[in-house]
């Protein structure tokens, strides 16, 4: 059961199966051998994120001491990103009610105690389409606002399997993860996340970049 939590964030608890999350942990353990996750940097400060990051797609997000913005190749191995998850694309294409293919699959690895601070997600020229979010591994406690970073905030637990689509009118709204909960997932315990920590998460956010029909605006 689908639950609006804001118009336009929809909440899909428990969207991908225990053999889609199989299967996604796989595509995502091959995402990782051709493009390794890097550590961002915060612009102008080079403060490191958390977080460890790579991508999947024609367009990777990549943030570092010059800011933030959309590569078609890995920064430090020069190669083009590996191929969106089939997995993924298949969430994007059930679940985004958006004409066009996602464009950048950017794959977040939290080990336990990490989080990641209320942003917004606007790095994006096509902001008609939505930003498609997938948990795996351990869950997580996803704040969001509204379209100031003073809005009072909300909180939602984000479970492995669960998708979240933030679109329509929360599209651009600030949220963050405040905390992961230190409880195993089976896939973890059945070797699927190998590539995470134990008690480990993965998020998988999935985005058009440049306006439908290729252009960027
Ligand atoms: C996370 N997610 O869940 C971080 N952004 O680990 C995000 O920052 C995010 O889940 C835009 C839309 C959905 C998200
Ligand atoms: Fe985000």
């Amino acid at each position: 059961m689908a639950t609006e939590l804001a118009p336009g964030l929809i909440h899909h608890p428990g969207f991908l199966d225990a053999a889609a999350r199989a299967r996604l942990a796989a595509e995502i353990a091959a995402v990782l051998e051709a493009a390794p996750p890097v550590t961002p940097r915060m612009p102008r400060t080079g403060k490191p994120f958390s977080v460890r990051m790579t991508n999947a797609g024609p367009l990777g997000w990549v943030s570092d001491i010059s800011g933030y913005r959309y590569l078609p190749t890995h920064p430090e191995t020069g190669r083009a990103w590996p191929p969106l998850p089939p997995t993924a694309r298949a969430a994007w294409e059930a679940l985004a009610a958006y004409p066009a293919p996602p464009e950048a699959c950017l794959i977040n690895l939290y080990a336990p105690g990490t989080r990641m601070g209320l942003h917004q997600d606007r790095d994006e020229a096509d902001l008609a389409a939505p930003v498609l979010s997938l948990s795996l591994g351990a869950a997580a406690l996803f704040r969001y606002g509204g379209l100031n970073r003073s809005d009072p905030t909300r909180s939602v637990r984000l479970q492995s399997g669960d998708a979240l689509v933030i679109g329509g009118a929360s599209r651009l709204i600030y949220h963050g993860i405040d905390r992961l909960y230190p409880s195993a997932d089976l896939l973890d315990e059945e070797g699927g996340l190998a590539f995470l920590p134990p008690s480990g998460r993965c998020n998988l956010t999935l985005r058009r970049v440049t306006a439908a029909g290729g252009a960027a605006r």
